[in-house]
C-alpha cells in the first residue's frame, strides 16, 4: 500500500468521471502549508525591516557613551513635537512615516556635533585670543612700567632743573650776606606840623606795645577792654608771641629801640614754634617769617633769620601734594596738613598759596638753602602753565588734582595778595624775574577787562566774579590795590593809565570812609542802586583796625606826593582815636555808621605791623624804607630788593 504523503491528497473529476490523481500536483493540505511557511516568512522579514537597528547609523559604544557624556538627556529627550504616545513620529520629505527618533537624533546629534567642533574651534580661538591679551597685558604692564619711569625720570629731571634754576635765580637775585640795614630808620620830616603828626603816630604805637606787654605779653594778641590776650584760630591753640613777631621791624624804624630789644631778648630766649597746633600756613609765613626776615633785614641780627628758617621748615610739610601748591593749614608737630572745609570742595585758596614767595626766596638767599626757593617757583610754575577762564585767576584751586574749584575771582578776600606777590616778586629781584611781571600785567589786564567799574556816581572800583555773575562789591581787603597798581604802573604797558587807576581806587576806598559815621572804613561796600561805597549788610559794617586803605594813601602818597593823601591819613588817625582807642590800647569796631559805636576788644597783631607802619612812613621823609630798596610783604614787613643794598658785616649787631 503506498504511503500517504504527507501533504493530502485530492481526487479531481473531469466530466464526473474520477481522473487518477497524479502526484505531480500538491494536495490541497499541503498547499495550505507552503502558503503558510511564506506567509511567516514575511511576516518576519517585514517585522525584521522595522525593528532591526539601522546599520548604517551605528555608532561605536565608546563613540555612543562620549556623545551620552556630552549631550546627557537630549539624546532620549530630545526637543521638538511628542506624540500622546510619547512616540515622535515624522512625515519624511516623500511623505513616508518615518521613525522622528531617528532622525531628529541624528540631526540633533551632528547639530550638537557640529556645535562642539564650533565651541571647541571658538575656545581654542578664545584661549589663543586669551594667550595674545595675556601677551598684550604684559607688554602693556612693560609699557605703562616704562612710562612711569619715564615719567619719575622727567619729574626728577624737572625738580633738578627746578632747584638748579632756582639756585641760578638765587645767585642772580643773591643776598650772600646780610644786605639791607640802609634807610631803615630816620626820615624824620622837617616840617613841625608833620613831626607833631608822625610823633603822634608813635605814641599810638606805645600805648599799643606797652598794654599788650602789661596784660597779653607772651600770648598772640591784647584784648584791650577785658585785658588779657587773645589768640584767633589762625594761630593755632598755642601762644607763639604773635604781637612780638609782627610788631619787631615797626619796633626798629620808629626808634623805639627798647621797646625793640625787649621784644629780641624774647624771641632769642622764650620763643618757641612748637606744640601740637595747627597753623595757617599763610598767616605764619607772612606774619612769623615775614616779620622775622625783616627784622633780619633791618638789623642784621642773625636770631630772627635762624628762627625764621625754623618755622619755614615746620611748614614745608604743607607743600606735599600733587601739585606741589600747599594746603592751608599744617599741624607743626605731626607734620600732617589739610585745607579748610568751606573752601570748595577741599580747595587750596589763591590768595595763601600765591602769598608764599617773596619770604620764601629771601630765606633760601639768606640761608643758602634752595628748599625754600624750589617750593614756591613750583607753585609759580604751576599758575603760569595753567589754563585760566578768560585769563582771571579763581580763587580756589584743588592741590590733589590741579583743577581749578569755584570760579570765583576778587582782589579783595582769598585773592588780594597773589597779586601783589607777582609784582612784588619781580620788584624783589631787582626787576630780573621778568615771569613774575609778566603774570602780573596779564592778570591785571584781565581784571581789568572784567572787573574794573564805575558806579553812576562815578566811583571806580574792582568787582568780584561769583556764580557766574558780577557781584558790586568791594572788601576793605582789596582797598590795597590801589597802592598795587600805581607801584606798578613803573614798568607797565602804560604807566599813566595805571597811576591813574591807583589813584582813582585810592579816592572810591577813602569815600567808604568817608561815608560813614566814624569815618573809618566797613569791611566790604556795594554799589547797588543807590547806593555808592557803603556797606548794605549789617555783616559787613565792621572795622577791625585793617590796613589796606592806609597802605594805599602812603604808596599814593610816595609815588605822587599829593597831599591829599597825608590828609586822608591825618583823618584816618583822628577817627582810631575817637572811635578805637581804648585807655589799654585799640580795639576794632562793630559799626562803622554809628556815631557811638561798640568795640570788639581785639588789638590785632596786624595793627601793629602794618596800620601804624603806614601811618608813620606817610609822615616820615621817603629816605625811610625808600621803595627802591625795599618790598614790604602783605603784612607790611620790608625785605630787601636784591642787589640794591651794600653787604653788610656778617657778624650778628
Ligand atoms: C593782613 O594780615 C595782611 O595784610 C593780609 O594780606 C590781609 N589781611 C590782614 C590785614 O587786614
Amino acid at each position: 500500500m503506498a504511503t500517504p504523503g504527507v501533504l493530502p491528497t485530492f481526487q479531481r473529476y473531469v466530466n464526473g468521471v474520477p481522473i487518477p490523481v497524479s502526484r505531480k500536483s500538491l494536495r490541497m493540505r499541503e498547499k495550505y502549508i507552503i502558503l503558510l511557511v511564506f506567509a511567516t516568512f514575511g511576516v518576519v522579514c517585514f517585522g525584521a525591516f522595522f525593528f532591526l537597528p539601522d546599520l548604517r547609523d551605528r555608532v561605536s559604544v565608546p563613540e555612543m557613551k562620549k556623545q551620552i557624556q556630552i549631550f546627557g538627556d537630549d539624546i532620549f529627550m530630545p526637543g521638538g513635537q511628542k506624540g500622546a504616545s510619547g512616540q515622535m513620529r515624522h512625515m519624511d520629505n516623500h511623505g513616508g512615516d518615518v521613525d522622528i527618533h531617528k532622525v531628529e537624533d541624528k540631526a540633533k546629534l551632528d547639530m550638537k556635533i557640529a556645535e562642539e567642533f564650533a565651541k571647541q574651534k571658538a575656545l581654542k580661538e578664545l584661549s589663543e585670543k586669551a594667550n595674545l591679551a595675556k601677551d598684550d597685558t604684559l607688554k602693556f604692564k612693560e609699557e605703562i612700567k616704562e612710562d612711569k619711569d619715564k615719567l619719575i625720570e622727567q619729574q626728577r629731571q624737572r625738580e633738578m632743573e627746578m632747584k638748579e634754576e632756582a639756585e641760578k635765580k638765587l645767585k642772580e637775585t643773591v643776598h650772600k650776606e646780610h644786605e639791607g640795614g640802609d634807610g631803615t630808620q630816620g626820615g624824620e620830616p622837617s616840617d613841625p606840623d608833620v613831626k607833631q603828626k608822625r610823633d603822634k603816630i608813635k605814641e599810638m604805637m606805645k600805648l599799643s606795645w606797652e598794654s599788650y606787654k602789661k596784660f597779653a605779653w607772651g600770648a598772640n594778641e591784647l584784648r584791650p577792654i577785658s585785658k588779657r590776650g587773645h589768640s584767633a584760630s589762625i594761630f593755632g591753640t598755642s601762644s607763639l608771641g604773635a604781637t612780638i613777631i609782627d610788631a619787631l621791624d615797626t619796633l626798629h624804624i620808629m626808634e623805639m629801640n627798647e621797646e625793640f630789644k625787649e621784644a629780641r631778648d624774647w624771641v632769642a630766649t622764650q620763643f618757641q614754634f612748637e606744640g601740637s597746633t595747627e597753623l595757617s600756613v599763610f598767616e605764619t609765613n607772612i606774619r612769623f617769617v615775614g616779620g622775622l626776615l625783616s627784622a633780619y633785614a633791618l638789623t642784621g641780627d642773625k636770631i630772627f633769620k635762624e628762627k625764621a628758617a625754623g618755622i619755614a621748615e615746620k611748614l614745608l610739610p604743607a607743600f606735599k601734594t600733587p601739585t606741589g601748591i600747599p594746603h592751608s593749614m599744617v599741624n607743626i608737630k605731626s607734620g600732617s596738613s589739610r585745607n579748610w572745609g568751606w573752601a570748595s570742595g577741599g580747595a587750596s585758596i589763591l590768595s595763601e598759596f600765591g602769598s608764599m614767595h617773596l619770604e620764601f626766596v629771601y630765606l633760601s638767599n639768606v640761608t643758602g638753602n634752595a628748599v625754600f626757593a624750589e617750593k614756591v617757583y613750583k607753585i609759580r610754575d604751576f599758575l603760569n602753565e595753567i589754563e585760566k577762564p578768560n585769563g582771571l585767576y579763581p580763587n580756589y584751586l584743588n592741590p590733589r588734582t590741579g583743577k581749578w574749584g569755584q570760579h570765583h575771582v576778587a582782589i579783595g578776600a582769598l585773592g588780594d595778595s597773589f597779586y601783589e606777590y607777582l609784582l612784588k616778586a619781580w620788584l624783589l629781584s631787582g626787576k630780573t624775574d621778568t615771569t613774575a611781571r609778566k603774570m602780573y600785567d596779564d592778570a591785571v589786564k584781565a581784571i581789568e577787562e572784567n572787573l574794573i567799574k564805575v558806579s553812576p556816581g562815578g566811583l571806580k572800583y574792582v568787582a568780584e566774579y561769583k556764580s557766574g555773575r558780577i557781584e558790586n562789591k568791594m572788601d576793605h581787603l582789596g582797598c590795597f590795590c590801589g597802592g598795587m597798581f600805581a607801584l606798578g604802573a613803573e614798568g607797565s604797558p602804560d604807566p599813566e593809565k595805571y597811576k591813574k587807576l591807583g589813584a582813582d581806587i585810592a579816592h572810591t576806598c577813602h569815600e567808604s570812609y568817608d561815608r560813614s559815621e566814624t569815618k573809618l572804613g566797613p569791611e566790604a561796600f556795594r554799589f547797588d542802586g543807590n547806593t555808592e561805597a557803603k556797606a548794605v549788610r549789617q555783616n559787613e559794617k565792621y572795622y577791625i583796625l585793617r590796613p589796606e586803605v592806609l597802605e594805599t594813601h602812603f604808596y599814593m602818597w610816595r609815588l605822587t606826593k599829593e597831599q591829599k593823601y597825608r590828609d586822608w591819613a591825618w583823618e584816618a588817625v583822628q577817627a582810631l582815636e575817637r572811635h578805637c582807642r581804648t585807655e589799654n590800647g585799640y580795639s576794632g569796631i562793630r559799626d562803622v555808621y554809628q556815631s557811638h559805636p561798640q568795640q570788639d576788644d581785639v588789638q590785632q597783631s596786624f595793627f601793629l605791623a602794618e596800620t601804624l607802619k603806614y601811618l608813620y612812613l606817610i609822615f616820615s621823609d621817603d629816605d625811610l624804607i625808600p621803595l627802591d630798596k625795599w618790598v614790604f610783604n602783605t603784612e607790611a614787613h620790608p625785605l630787601p630788593v636784591a642787589g640794591t643794598h651794600k653787604i653788610q658785616s656778617k657778624q650778628d649787631r
